[in-house]
């Protein structure tokens, strides 16, 4: 691979040909997911294994009455049948959300949302138990349901949360950031204003694997382990001890394989906790598995932010405040995962990749009768909003101006030399070449030719028109530090620890775990690249926390930000080490030892031929250890980063929208990412065309939606639409590289730029094929019916 570091590091890297920082090492994982070895929570298989099954209401919000279990106990098969009553001497009938709200493990007493757990049913076989389940009779009070954020706050809406003493209305919290006063005097003078409301949709992560977990409690040794589907499973394990009452050494959680995440395993559901609770009181291993619409229907959301944007600017188009206001839908429960003091996430980057003096943000949540949520889905945390917000909010500008879009970003984008750059809103961006990457995409989408085409089929009064969309986005991501990002009170650092074994090769154990990221590659690549180590002689591990150092887990594209550090940190404390044992092997003085990254060899200065590789001091360190020194060779870092990292894009689509049936087809779309240095650039691109395509499905398709008595009409995936090959186009990617100063490697994270920065790209595309008309919006997803309305509304449609 060649050098591309673009920039002052700490350490230059590039590859050698061992695997190291810069490679296109294929992934390792892959030699068992590509032959049927993968090994997810539903492939583990216990002796005497029960069932567990999960009785939910069909109602959103119903009192309990009365639940009848004497039919199910009446199943042959069926060997036990949970309601909150059963888990309430456990002290398991509620447990604590992400955000120390208070949610039911079991329906305690009224229903808040439709498929609300009520009860369990465990029996010896999975069918068994979804017979049994059926057989559960429950009668509800059926209570007028509210599933729309503005209706609940309504005088006369019905009470949600009469559970939270106090609790009169359903509104939720109130959030703000940024200067309200000075924001509102710059909007009275400027020369230009302007203004949209726009909807981000709820979406669902949809993962291929939906949530599970396998209870097996073990009275012999008096342990708890917990083979789940989880993001996080060292705090999973902390929040299960307080939880529980079990301390912590007793429970082992362990995430094997997991097939996808995308934010949807961050949180705790209740049916981990039923399928721990019910083993440890049966003593016997008890399994849940969710089915596709349980997954949809129940567990946690994404998105559901009603923004109204707004920006002042000057005449030729200088940006000089943003103001914006949310309403935000929490659903039933406040269980949004984040770091505990956001109460919005990170939405107050909402100035984006603009050098903006003045802003001003509010937030409104609310309580509905949906599930609990507001968690992830490839967002970094209400990123995805915040660059919604502004990207379509600069492209309303640019038309108001009658600016071009690509024109308007480069006279307001933070220039590099600001870096490090404080936003009004208190963020701290590390690096940025804004128009660097703005520039390459437009020559990568040949710009200037799309533009008299458009201007072309206008004049010809083509039968289709073409739709030009930017997004020049910022992301921040790779959350700590400790002392602001927090999960449940535990800091938001991340871990390594690197056994270098006597035979030379090494095992290395992350806090951090993957849902599909590569991780098992590219944390490998970043020992190989700091120890002058062969890939392939590289294991890495992940997911147990009986093994594992503590970490914070995988979301909010962290892993390389936070864990990635350490590993590089460990990396070089073990170089540290082995120069002692060069040293001694060697016969020289300490401080005469040199490593080359190019070899990966120890030499003594000055005379290159008396030189060592780390397979030779590896024995050293087993076999004839110097006596200034304790035998072995290992390292750990827990690495609190300084700083988040700012990766940053800019994507160009191009669309055809048809005039007569408002289908639009994607006819360019460019993707242009610097994440900093690049450890692996093939998983790089596999993760951007992945979110490239959830950022399609999000503009075009995706929408859980519900009819007004509470019914998830978007609940399965005939209703719940996602992108398939046919819907997405061939996308063309390119990158710069402006490395993160603050670390150790200089990489930024990577995993949800494309989620985040392409939605409003497509929409100001499709938004651009109209604007000549007076178009200024359209709603997500862009249905072709959403878009033959405002073709209508135009006087375009045909
Ligand atoms: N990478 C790299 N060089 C960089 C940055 C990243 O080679 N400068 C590599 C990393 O080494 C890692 C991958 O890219 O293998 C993603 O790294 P990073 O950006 O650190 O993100 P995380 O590993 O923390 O992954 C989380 C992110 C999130 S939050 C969601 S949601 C998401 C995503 O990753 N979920 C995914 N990508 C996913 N991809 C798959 N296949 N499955 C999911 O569930
Ligand atoms: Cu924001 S989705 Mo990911 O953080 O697991």
């Amino acid at each position: 691979a060649e050098a591309e570091d673009g920039g002052p590091q700490p350490e230059k890297h590039c590859g050698h040909g061992r695997g190291g920082m810069g490679e296109d090492v294929k992934r390792k994982e892959d030699q068992r997911f590509i032959t049927g070895r993968g090994n997810y929570v539903d492939d583990i298989k216990k002796p005497d294994m029960l069932h567990c099954e999960i009785v939910r209401s069909p109602h959103a919000h119903a009192r309990i009455e009365n639940i009848d279990k004497s039919r199910a106990l009446d199943v042959d098969g069926v060997v036990a049948v949970l309601t909150a009553d059963d888990l309430r001497e456990y002290d398991l009938a509620t447990m604590p959300t992400l955000m120390a709200d208070t949610q039911d493990v079991l329906v305690n007493d009224k229903v808040k949302f439709q498929s609300q757990e009520v009860a369990a049913v465990i029996a010896t076989d999975r069918y068994t138990a979804k017979d049994g389940a059926q057989k559960v009779v429950v009668d509800y009070d059926v209570l007028e349901p509210v599933v729309d954020a503005e209706e609940s706050l309504e005088d006369d809406a019905p009470l949600i949360r009469d559970d939270i003493e106090g609790q009169e209305d359903n509104h939720c919290l109130d959030w703000e950031t940024g200067d309200e006063e000075a924001t509102a005097e710059v909007f009275e003078e400027a020369d230009v204003t302007v203004k949209e409301q726009m909807l981000y949709q709820r979406l669902h992560p949809a993962p291929i694997e939906t949530c599970g977990a396998l209870g097996d409690y073990d009275p012999g040794k008096d342990k708890l382990t917990v083979h789940m589907t989880s993001q996080a499973p060292h705090i999973h394990r902390t929040l299960f001890a307080q939880v529980s009452g079990i301390p912590e050494h007793k429970i082992r959680i362990v995430s094997p394989d997991v097939g996808g995440g995308f934010g949807n395993k961050v949180p705790i559901y209740p049916g981990y906790v039923v399928a721990a609770a019910a083993s440890y009181v049966l003593e016997q291993p008890v399994k849940w598995v969710e089915e596709r619409s349980e997954n949809i229907q129940s567990t946690g959301f994404a998105r559901d932010y009603d923004m109204t944007g707004e920006l002042a600017a000057t005449d030729d188009g200088e940006i000089l405040a943003v103001r914006t206001d949310v309403l935000a839908d929490h659903g039933a429960y406040n269980a949004v995962a984040q770091p505990s003091k956001f109460p919005a996430g990170f939405f107050n980057i909402f100035t984006g990749s603009y050098d903006i003096d003045t802003a001003y943000g509010s937030l409104t949540a609310a309580y509905t009768n949906t599930a609990p949520g507001g968690v992830a889905y490839r967002c970094s945390f209400r990123v995805t909003e915040a660059v919604y917000l502004i990207e379509r909010m600069v492209k309303v500008l640019a038309d108001e101006l009658g600016m071009d879009p690509a024109e308007i970003r480069r006279k307001n984008f933070i220039q590099p030399e600001q870096f490090p750059y404080e936003s009004p809103t208190g963020w701290n961006y590390d690096s940025g070449d804004y128009e660097g990457a703005l520039d390459k995409a437009l020559e990568m989408a040949d710009y200037d030719h799309y533009r008299e085409e458009q201007q072309r089929r206008i004049d010809e009064d083509a039968d289709t028109l073409l739709g030009i969309g930017i997004s020049s986005f910022t992301e921040v991501v790779g959350a700590g530090p400790g002392k602001t990002c927090d999960i449940a009170g535990v800091e938001m650092f991340d871990s390594a620890e690197i056994r270098v074994h006597p035979t030379g090769n090494a095992t290395v154990r992350v806090g951090v775990q993957t849902q599909g990221q590569g991780h098992e590659t590219t944390f490998a690549q970043i020992v190989a690249e700091e120890l002058g180590m062969d890939v392939d002689d590289i294991t890495v591990e992940h997911g147990d926390t009986d093994t594992d150092p503590y970490g914070l887990g995988t979301y909010g594209s962290r892993s390389t930000p936070v864990a990635g550090a350490a590993a590089a940190v460990a990396s070089r404390k073990v170089r540290e080490k082995a120069k002692a044992i060069a040293a001694n092997e060697l016969e020289a003085a300490e401080e005469d030892i040199t490593w080359d990254r190019e070899t990966g060899e120890f030499h003594v200065a000055g005379a290159p031929d008396r030189s060592i590789t780390i397979t030779e001091i590896a024995a050293g360190a087993y076999m004839n250890h110097p006596s200034s020194e304790e035998p072995g060779l290992e390292a750990v870092n827990y690495y609190d980063p300084p700083e988040m990292t700012y990766p940053f894009g800019s994507y160009i689509v191009v669309v055809e929208v048809d005039r007569e049936t408002g289908e639009v087809e994607f006819e360019k779309f460019v993707a242009v990412d610097d994440c900093g240095n690049r450890i692996n650039p093939m998983i790089i691109e596999g993760q951007i065309h992945g979110g490239l395509a959830q950022g399609i499905g999000t503009a075009m398709l995706e929408h859980v939606t519900f009819d007004d008595n509470g019914n998830v009409t978007g609940g399965d995936f005939m209703n719940y639409l996602l992108p398939t090959s046919m819907e997405i186009p061939n996308f063309e990617t390119g990158h710069t590289v402006t490395p993160s100063p603050h670390h150790p490697i200089g990489a930024k994270g990577v995993g949800e730029s494309p989620t985040v920065g392409s939605p409003p790209a497509i929409v100001n595309a499709v938004v651009d094929a109209m604007s000549h008309a007076g178009i200024t919006h359209v709603e997500m997803p862009m249905t072709p019916d959403t878009v033959w309305e405002k073709l209508d509304e135009a006087g375009l449609s045909t």
